[in-house]
């Protein structure tokens, strides 16, 4: 008897075909109907999972008896209830490391975008307002040798810090719980309390994984100790800011601009933020490359194949329950 896999999001075509060699396999397709709905009508008999993006916890996985690993393919595990994974000692395992590189060129891409208001010029030339030599109004912020305050010194916050310091002669600022010496001197960073990093960034960048620690670490009292000049940069998880205070922020000019990449609600159609000019939006593709994507599936894959097989995944994120 064949084990059974849910897969309930979209992974690589490649991958797909391998799993359905191999397992039963049942896809969660949006088309068809409610996702949660097909998620509790296929788990029953599940003994693995594989996907990223939805919340599972006890009130989807309850009637899973049989489940044994949700292989995410995905670094972030926010959206899965750990807890009771443990108690119900089902492995959990993400894809570190291959999308580090893709995701802190994405925030770059951002850094830079919102630093010199490409979108909002492009838009204005592109409907022919470009009339005369462009002035204050089209002006945007240097990057070069400004300082960078990276909010989470974590894998993905340090390939910021390698690209703002080597690529921009920035000059690298960090704030974590805890601060990591070793890390730092082979960035050429600088750990800051938290206040003072964002009162001395002229960019910054929130890396940090989505916890009780990080819910809302950014408000209104935050943005209040920027530099009117700071560019906002969010890759992490949209609840680690207010966003109606990011919002208010950018209405009244309290900082330069922001680029964010992941929202408090997603995916997004409707928000204020899409009124304004002086924010950069993307649809959360901080790993969206095509070869990315694929290492992340194949990294998923191999944890889902393990874990199926009885073994604890190498990237097993409760390795102890
Ligand atoms: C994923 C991400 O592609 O890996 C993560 O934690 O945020 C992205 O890179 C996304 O979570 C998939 O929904």
């Amino acid at each position: 008897m064949r084990q059974k896999v849910v897969v309930f999001s979209q992974i690589d075509s490649n991958i797909l075909e391998k799993l359905k060699a191999q397992y039963e396999v049942v896809v969660i397709d949006p088309k068809a109907g409610e996702v949660n709905q097909q998620i509790l009508e296929h788990v029953v008999d599940a003994d693995g999972m594989i996907g990223a993006g939805r919340l599972l916890n006890q009130s989807n996985l309850s009637s899973a008896k049989e489940l044994k690993i949700i292989s995410s393919v995905s670094v972030g595990y926010d959206n899965y209830d750990l807890d009771y994974l443990n108690q119900r000692k089902i492995w959990l395992s993400n894809t570190p490391h291959v999308l580090t590189e893709t995701t802190a060129d994405l925030a770059f891409a951002l850094l830079m975008s919102a630093a010199r208001q490409v979108p909002r010029l492009d838009q204005w030339t592109k409907q022919g307002q470009w009339t005369r030599t462009a002035g204050a109004a089209q002006f945007g912020q240097d990057i070069f040798g400004k300082n960078l305050g990276i909010i989470g010194l974590g894998n993905i916050g340090a390939a910021i810090a390698r690209r703002g310091f080597h690529g921009f002669n920035m000059n690298i600022l960090y704030h974590n719980r805890r601060e990591n010496i070793e890390r730092a001197e082979a960035l050429n960073a600088t750990y800051c309390e938290f206040d003072e990093l964002l009162e001395q960034s002229d960019f910054v960048v929130v890396a940090v994984d989505l916890n009780a620690d990080s819910k809302a670490l950014i408000g209104s009292a935050e943005f209040e100790k920027m530099k009117p000049t700071a560019v906002f940069v969010n890759i992490s998880r949209g609840s680690v800011v207010d966003e109606q205070a990011l919002i208010d922020a950018l209405k009244s000019r309290r900082i330069f601009a922001a680029g964010l990449d992941v929202y408090q609600k997603e995916p997004l159609q409707h928000s204020e933020l899409f009124e304004l000019d002086n924010v950069v939006t993307l649809p959360h593709v901080g790993s969206a490359t095509a070869e990315t994507r694929y290492k992340m599936a194949a990294l998923a894959y191999q944890n889902l194949l393990e874990g199926l097989a009885g073994r604890q995944p190498q990237y097993v994120v409760n390795p102890n329950f």
